[in-house]
């Protein structure tokens, strides 16, 4: 996919190349075009470029020379960026570098195309103009701006899912931020154009809202470095905490139910030991977005410690609480991960223990809350693993009956006692 991709692109050049007449108009534009290309990625050079699948903000010149000119150009720009990047930012891999072009490249250039065999078609003919075929006009350039991002989208999801299909890709393509940058990249290439079609040296306003847009996207990305735990995807402990604090807080003031649980990973040094790290890192991964799809968006989910997962869930119930928690436990040994590299021996299934702290209207502190969940789940250690142990109060402050107990699964395979809510 990959090479074959790479090598429609070149080939695109080629061809693009042999039949683009050379005008000086249109050498003007690409000047200007170039040049913000050039200097944007200059400026924002310090700002880096982070690794990964990201979005970035240099559609605001691609656009413009993507509608404005033959597709040769684009296709040129694009690559000369990736090249600057390569040289000036980061050096990343050189096949993921050719790839990247070829994605932006081909899908800008099928933009590029559309517009031109379009734009005959409205009733002003080719050309912004103004009034209504301004508006015609932008509205076509929008529709070719949105084919733009999700053909580059689909080409980017083949290849990441080719190359690990347990990827999530949920939040980078469809999560509100991406919509957002998507949206104020969009818009931005879209003046940059209108403005391009009547003088190309205006674009060069456009300078500083790249570099701005640049930033921000940055800025976004080093918050979430920060929060994030790097291997699972979920809060890192610091953050879990401050945030399980706020939570913990609001149910005391406002008297509603909250639980909090404890997953541990049962003789996961075995898998460690007997898989190598490699494979312990993935089943991490893999044990981490069960427990994030099996809660809600509201849920506070976090890795607290090596292979132990901390979960809040605000206005909760005790019993619901205790079926969510017997569920994830069931559902967990189920996870098939895939070996991770080729030859390797595949995993194996792995069994979670979980204490619960679940109280229907609770003024205990997190501290509790945690030093309670540790205690259940130190008894569902002690008592077999692969169990739900829960400790709960009905009442606010309840200092009763604080003794762990075991949760009995539908089908029988959990605790052996008796029910606890
Ligand atoms: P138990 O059922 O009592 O919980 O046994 P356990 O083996 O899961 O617990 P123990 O505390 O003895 O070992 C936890 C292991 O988790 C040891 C450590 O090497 C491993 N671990 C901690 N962090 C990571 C990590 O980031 N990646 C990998 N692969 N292993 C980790
Ligand atoms: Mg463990
Ligand atoms: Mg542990």
């Amino acid at each position: 996919m990959i090479a074959t991709l790479s090598a429609v692109y070149c080939a695109a050049i080629g061809a693009a190349a042999a039949v683009t007449p050379l005008r000086t108009g249109d050498l003007r534009l690409f000047a200007v075009t170039m040049t913000c290309t050039v200097v944007s990625t200059e400026l924002t050079r310090r700002v880096g470029e982070p690794t990964g699948m990201t979005r970035d903000v240099y559609a605001i010149f691609d656009l413009p020379a993507a509608v404005l000119l033959p597709p040769l150009y684009i296709l040129l720009q694009i690559g000369v960026r990736q090249i600057l990047s390569q040289a000036r930012v980061r050096h990343g891999t050189p096949h993921r570098r050719v790839y990247s072009a070829a994605v932006v490249g081909l899908a800008y250039a099928s933009a590029s195309v559309l517009v031109r065999a379009a734009e005959p078609l409205l009733p002003g003919g080719g050309g912004p103009g103004s009034g209504t075929q301004a508006v015609l006009w932008t509205v076509l350039v929008a529709g070719c701006g949105v084919m733009r991002i999700m053909l580059n989208d689909w080409l980017i999801a083949v290849a990441v899912r080719g190359a690990n299909p347990q990827a999530s890709l949920r939040p980078i393509m469809i999560g509100t931020e991406a919509q957002v940058g998507d949206a104020a990249e969009l818009c931005l290439g879209m003046l940059a154009t209108f403005t391009a079609a009547h003088s190309a040296l205006v674009m060069l306003y456009a300078l500083p809202l790249v570099i701005w847009q640049q930033r921000s996207v940055k800025h976004k990305q080093l918050v979430d470095a920060a929060r994030i735990d790097r291997k699972t995807g979920l809060l890192n402990d610091p953050t879990w905490r401050s945030e399980a604090a706020d939570e913990v807080a609001r149910a005391a003031r406002t008297r509603t139910p909250l639980a909090v649980a404890i997953l541990d990973i049962d003789h996961f040094k075995r898998v460690n030991d007997t898989y190598g790290h490699g494979a312990g890192d993935a089943v991490l991964a893999a044990v981490a977005a069960t427990t994030m799809g099996a809660l809600r968006d509201g849920d506070v989910i976090g890795r607290i410690g090596g292979e132990e997962f901390a979960f809040l869930l605000p206005y909760t119930e005790i019993p619901e609480a205790l079926t969510v928690a017997e569920r994830l436990r069931q559902v967990i040994p189920r996870i098939t991960v895939p070996a991770p590299s080729p030859g390797a021996p595949a995993p194996p299934s792995v069994t979670v223990s979980i204490g619960v702290a679940a109280a229907a209207a609770a003024t205990w502190s997190l501290e509790e809350f945690l030093r309670l969940a540790d205690t259940a789940l130190y008894a569902a250690k002690g008592n077999g693993r692969n169990r739900v142990f829960a400790i709960t109060a009905s009442t606010a402050g309840a200092s009763g009956d604080l003794r762990p107990r075991p949760i009995i699964s539908p089908g029988g395979t959990g605790g052996n006692g008796s029910a606890a809510a």
